[in-house]
């Protein structure tokens, strides 16, 4: 019976119709006369929803019975994007959709813009978990991702007068896409004391009392591999107060205010992203939320182990858990408290699972974006897991002195607690001592965690414990997704789109270069991109840009160390030449649109600087008529993922121009790449292997070495610097209040002419300009650009997080994918 009963969604138009206008009459109580986008949106998102769940259901099942080593990855961050075509598309229904909403009266694209991105993340770190879900879901990986529910994700940004100001982003008005799961509900400890006990046997236990409870509340978000049934889950946690004697008792003596604030203080924990990247500021609500998160899933990870009743010993044979970054390093010591304090372990043993079970990612080199947490705030919020930190380093420092006797140096180096006033527990040290790999993010940036910041961890560990896993994209959202017409094209060729699978497959177009009609259609493709950017442009900030011109697209976080303001200066730059030029040398011109967009911390304040100098120069360029088309400066407003998959495919070049070593991999470079798009870039993170698949033909590379950083910065210092004759002309302008007043941007100037030029923006702005010249005159020479961008995008496969998955599976997590059927 219940299988003759049980759900099986739609397959065809005429069932997708049926699905939608039952869930617009019913679950949204609308009729179809009153059903607008949005509504319609709705009725669509259900319908699918519905298909993914019986799959998900049966995924869950699978795994189950399976019974086979899992995945976890945790991650404070995951910048999903809107989940609706990417649904249509990995399960392969959206000419259902399209054609079922099309008789319905809507156009598709329309009511998939309804949709409000989930923006659980700040820029690449958060991408990159999102992109690795849907590759361990396509690879049929038994994996979970475990992160927060925050009811506000990364700010909306809006610009006023230039300046950026954040506006709160409420996202979850209506999200089909989570599942609460109040049965899968925990409690969370935070503060109180730690007592010694002895038990019958004279055994000390440790025993954690006190204090307060928060519950952690799953919500579960199924995650759909493209071409398979597999759908994976992604459990985010969500606060609530604990509904316990305690409140009743407050309730009970008339203190309701009182009550309501703890219940209010509960819910605060995962009620905001941080939206600071790169830089670490040691919030006690941030580290309440990293204990919360890392102990509400090691919690469930435990319970679902125990259920296979085997020995604690098979726990690493069961679980991998990867470490996004340090923010999840408390997971380590959870465990090991968890094996010690409530299983009974003996230490050794306990911590030789811990360390079998994890693996530590680390995304940054940037010192001020480690990670450190004052051994008083730890001390009064987590005593036991400070005790358990304490006890690891000082076996870890035993080890450390057995093999290098006397080397007291040494000892402080590396030494977990920074004896500091307070003292400082090194995060990345103790998520290094507690995994048993630890990887970067791009081969230079493995290489640079080696040699520099974990330098004396590969002496006291041996090399074997550090490796490299470069990054990668998923194909599915950034090529299939964002750009269909180019997905198809390719189609054509290879005779189908296995190359979705195996991105490796599109070295097959290479030959189309010589192709004079395939590289009509890639041109078309990419000017109908251009277009459909330019309308976007219009509608969103009223400029005009023309569609022939050089798209020049720089689109990130805002960071000193991504040196928009490189960028920003290379414009002005270009503006004053153009100004200078007779009518008879301006025809010579190749028009270009400087496109920016990304956001700056909110306490960033150069970040913020740099928004409103690319404003202020956007205000007088754009509205000078002697300079017409031959330069446009936008900035698009509030990036985020959805705006990158209108911005990614329609770039002629897009900018990569980190201070060499800074930029640990970036993940934008491989996107905009894959979509036909050129790139101007330093030899920094990935650009270097970027360059080692493409060749070096087709890449624009410029710019100081990250060997020779050190030496220029104390050269900066020591000896000062001569500046460069253009960007002196570029500074004289600013400080003449051309774009805006001058006070507005002295700061930026100054941080170059006086402050030490932190970012070498001097040393590397003449060879920026004149790779930027060379950019137009390359991009005069149609046919031979057309062929860079054909022959660049069929050496990308490497850059496929189907390969990145492959790889953790093996070297890192030793798990395999599971059958499915
Ligand atoms: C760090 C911190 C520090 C503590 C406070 C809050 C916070 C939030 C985020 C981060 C992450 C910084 C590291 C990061 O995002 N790294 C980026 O990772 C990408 C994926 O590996 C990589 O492509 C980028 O180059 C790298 O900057």
């Amino acid at each position: 019976t219940w299988r003759k009963y049980s759900a099986n969604g739609f397959e065809d138009k005429g069932g997708f119709e049926r699905e939608f206008i039952r869930h617009v009459e019913t679950t949204l109580a609308r009729s179809l006369y009153n059903c607008d986008e949005l509504a319609a949106y709705a009725g669509t998102a259900l319908a699918f929803r519905d298909k993914m769940i019986i799959e998900w259901n049966k995924t869950q099942q699978r795994q189950t019975f399976a019974d086979q080593k899992r995945v976890y990855y945790l991650s404070l961050e995951f910048l999903m994007g809107r989940a609706l075509d990417n649904a249509m598309l990995n399960i392969d229904k959206k000419d259902a959709a399209r054609d079922g909403l099309g008789e319905l009266g809507f156009r598709i694209e329309d009511v998939i813009s309804q949709e409000h991105d989930a923006a659980l993340g700040n820029g690449g770190l958060g991408r990159l978990a999102a992109c690795l879900l849907d590759s361990m879901a396509t690879l049929d990986y038994p994996a979970w991702g475990y992160g927060l529910r925050y009811r506000y994700g990364i700010f909306k940004q809006e610009i006023i007068d230039g300046y950026q100001v954040e506006i709160p982003d409420y996202w979850l008005d209506f999200n089909p896409w989570e599942f609460p799961r109040h049965d899968v509900t925990v409690g969370i400890q935070f503060y109180g004391h730690s007592e010694k006990h002895e038990d019958e046997n004279g055994k000390v236990k440790h025993v954690w009392s006190g204090g307060e409870i928060v519950q952690a509340v799953a919500y579960d978000v199924p995650i759909p591999g493209y071409g398979t049934k597999t759908t994976n889950n992604l459990r985010l946690w969500s606060s609530k107060a604990s509904s316990g004697e305690f409140d009743f008792q407050k309730f009970n003596a008339g203190d309701y205010e009182s009550a309501v604030s703890d219940q209010q203080r509960a819910e605060t924990i995962s009620a905001v992203l941080y939206p600071n990247d790169n830089l670490d500021r040691g919030k006690e609500l941030r580290l309440k939320q990293q204990y919360f998160w890392c102990a509400a899933s090691l919690w469930d990870i435990v319970r679902r182990f125990k259920k296979s009743k085997r020995a604690w010993s098979e726990f690493p044979d069961q679980v991998a858990i990867q470490l996004n970054d340090t923010h999840p390093t408390l997971a380590i010591v959870e465990l090991q408290r968890i094996l010690v304090d409530q299983e009974d372990l003996e230490w050794d043993e306990a911590w030789q699972i811990v360390v079998n079970t994890f693996g530590y990612t680390n995304h940054t080199v940037l010192p001020e974006a480690l990670e450190k947490w004052s051994v008083p705030l730890l001390q009064h919020l987590l005593p036991r897991h400070l005790e358990i930190i304490y006890d690891i380093n000082l076996f870890f420092l035993q080890h450390v002195e057995e093999k290098f006797p006397g080397d007291w140096e040494l000892l402080s180096r590396v030494s977990v607690i920074e004896e500091s006033q307070p003292k400082m527990v090194r995060m990345a040290y103790l998520a290094i001592i507690g995994s048993h790999k630890v990887n970067g993010v791009a081969e230079l940036h493995s290489d640079l965690i080696k040699t520099t910041i974990f330098k004396d961890f590969v002496k006291i560990y041996g090399s074997d414990k550090f490796t490299n896993v470069t990054n990668g994209i998923t194909p599915r959202r950034w090529l299939h997704q964002a750009n269909p017409r180019l997905s198809s094209l390719i189609a054509s060729k290879l005779g189908g789109y296995n190359f979705l699978i195996d991105l490796t497959l599109l070295d097959g177009i290479e030959s189309y270069a010589n192709d004079p009609d395939f590289r009509r259609e890639w041109t078309e493709i990419k000017t109908a991109n251009k277009e459909r950017l330019a309308k976007y442009i219009k509608e969103t900030t009223g400029y005009s840009v023309s569609p022939t011109s050089l798209f020049d697209i720089q689109v990130k976080r805002i960071h000193e160390y991504k040196r928009q303001q490189l960028n920003i200066f290379g414009v002005i730059h270009r503006y004053l030449k153009i100004k200078s030029m007779t009518p008879q040398e301006r025809k010579k011109v190749v028009p270009r649109v400087s496109i920016f967009g990304g956001k700056a911390a909110p306490g960033y304040w150069m970040a913020k600087t740099i928004i409103h100098l690319i404003n202020g120069v956007a205000a007088v360029v754009n509205k000078d008529a002697e300079i017409g088309d031959l330069l446009k400066v936008i900035f698009i407003e509030d990036y985020n993922v959805s705006k990158a998959e209108i911005l990614v495919p329609a770039s002629d070049i897009s900018e990569h121009i980190s201070t060499a070593g800074t930029e640990a991999s970036g993940t934008s470079n491989m996107k905009f790449v894959l979509n036909g798009g050129l790139i101007i870039g330093t030899c920094d993170g990935a650009n270097i292997e970027i360059t080692r698949e493409i060749s070096e033909s087709n890449i624009f590379l410029f710019g100081n070495l990250a060997e020779d950083v050190d030496s220029l910065r104390h050269k900066h210092l020591y000896s000062g610097f001569t500046l460069d004759e253009h960007l002196h002309k570029v500074f004289e302008a600013i400080r003449a209040s051309a774009f805006g007043p001058a006070s507005a941007f002295e700061p930026l100037v100054a941080s170059i002419t006086d402050h030490g030029d932190y970012y070498l923006v001097s040393d590397d702005f003449s060879s920026y300009i004149q790779t930027q010249e060379a950019i137009d005159e390359e991009f005069t020479k149609q046919d031979e650009w057309v062929v860079k961008s054909i022959t660049s995008v069929a050496r990308m496969g490497f850059f496929s997080t189907d390969r990145v998955v492959g790889e953790y599976a093996d070297e890192i997590w030793n798990v395999e994918s599971l059958d499915v059927e």
